[in-house]
């Protein structure tokens, strides 16, 4: 085993307002993320885990950086930028937004916010959009301003969110449906608070606009959560792999078409829109989709068996060989966790048809033994492939 690297700060990656804060509260593992710190451990992936799934937690998601597109021309800028029909978007609304480029590939996979009717904010992944924004708007000649504002979005994620959320910004907080955001008052400054979040859990995000007042949000959120169990906490891989929600830069990236991540349904191909990528998306559809992300099962009734992976394999690893039984090095290996709940090693992975329609594939696992996995469309249907759960941590 080697250490994981040591990572350097500089003016390049940047610290949140939340990040002495997140330390003080246990945060043991960071990521970079739009050239900030982004938490990824607290106590371990699998305590994380089933905290978040039982109570809840404050997580510091300040690297959803916000894209603001305002002006005549912005909701003409973000069609053209996504192939799901914005028209109808209301002001009070979220909505999942893949972008996409001339070839259908994706740029990003935002939450859009309707501000106004010409005001947008984009809810980035880890790419940066506000240069691709600005370059189509300069090329086309749109009558739009597009910049990062200062904004540093907080999660209140798990089962308790709502009743801790309750406790800091009142009963309105119950009547936000989901994917709707409301002007929310706290200490006399309006907040931005969605019922969203990067978890199935359920919960909230807040997008903090003044450094000062989201400093004592975050510390009223513990000292109100007194009998919650509520704890600093981030994103969890595990949950996320479980619920089926995709990581730009993960499970598929600026190489892989809208469909051919498995996002198809969220778009109509058919819609009379003028979007950059619909032209290519269409012709792709017509001519077959040639590689899908799918999911990938391996009974582990006794802990983590790590599945190879092809990319970066140390010199003289026999890994770089096969990853998949095809020995096709097309064939590429996402995410992988192992689910306690479930018991199963829990893998995305991006296959060529026609693998990707198979129902089992052969994997060598990283202890140098192979091993049979189901293939299954996501989010994984546990229940559909007769799939128990575990209730308890056990
Ligand atoms: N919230 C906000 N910004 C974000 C994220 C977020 N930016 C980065 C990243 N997450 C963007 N990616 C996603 C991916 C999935 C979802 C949200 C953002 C998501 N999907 C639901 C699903 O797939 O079931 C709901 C989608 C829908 O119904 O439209 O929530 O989390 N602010």
């Amino acid at each position: 085993m080697f250490d994981s690297p040591r990572i350097t700060m500089s003016r390049r990656l940047r610290n949140t307002p939340f990040t002495s804060r997140v330390l003080q509260h246990g945060a043991s593992e960071f990521t970079a993320y739009n050239h900030m710190l982004l938490p990824t451990k607290f106590v371990s992936l699998e305590d994380d885990y089933w905290h978040l799934c039982s109570a809840v937690q404050v997580w510091d998601v300040s690297v959803e950086r916000q894209v603001s597109i305002q002006g005549p021309d912005a909701t003409r800028l973000v069609q053209w930028m996504t192939p799901r029909d914005v028209s109808s978007v209301a002001m009070d609304q979220c909505v999942y937004l893949p972008l996409a480029d001339e070839n259908g590939r994706l740029v990003n996979d935002p939450v859009g916010l309707r501000l106004a009717q010409d005001h947008w904010w984009l809810s980035i992944a880890d790419s940066d959009v506000r240069l691709w924004a600005k370059g189509l708007a300069t090329g086309a000649n749109m009558d739009v301003v597009v910049h990062e504002p200062d904004v540093w979005p907080l999660a209140v994620q798990g089962p308790a969110a709502q009743t801790l959320m309750m406790r800091v910004f009142g009963k309105q907080v119950g009547d936000i449906r989901f994917f709707r955001y409301r002007q929310l008052e706290y200490r006399g400054h309006r907040f931005i608070v969605a019922r969203s979040g990067w978890s199935k859990q359920g919960g909230f995000e807040i997008y903090v606009d003044d450094i000062a007042l989201g400093q004592s949000l975050f510390d009223e959120l513990f000292e109100q959560g007194v009998g919650l169990d509520v704890r600093a906490g981030c994103p969890n891989l595990i949950e996320r792999l479980e619920s089926g929600l995709l990581a730009f830069g993960n499970d598929m990236d600026s190489r892989h078409t809208v469909l051919e991540s498995s996002l198809g349904h969220f778009i109509n191909l058919d819609a009379d829109i003028d979007s950059l990528s619909l032209p290519a998306l269409r012709q792709e559809r017509a001519t077959g989709v040639k590689r899908r992300l799918v999911g990938l099962l391996l009974p582990a009734p006794d802990g983590p068996r790590t599945i190879a992976n092809n990319a970066f394999a140390p010199a003289g690893s026999p890994v770089a060989e096969v990853v998949f039984s095809h020995n096709d090095h097309s064939h590429c290996l996402c995410s992988q966790a192992w689910s306690p709940r479930y018991r199963q090693q829990m893998a995305s992975a991006m296959l060529e048809e026609p693998l990707a329609s198979e129902q089992v594939v052969e994997v060598l696992l990283a202890d140098g033994t192979r091993a049979t996995a189901r293939l299954c469309e996501l989010p994984f249907d546990f229940a559909k492939l007769g799939i128990k759960a575990n209730a308890q941590k056990i």
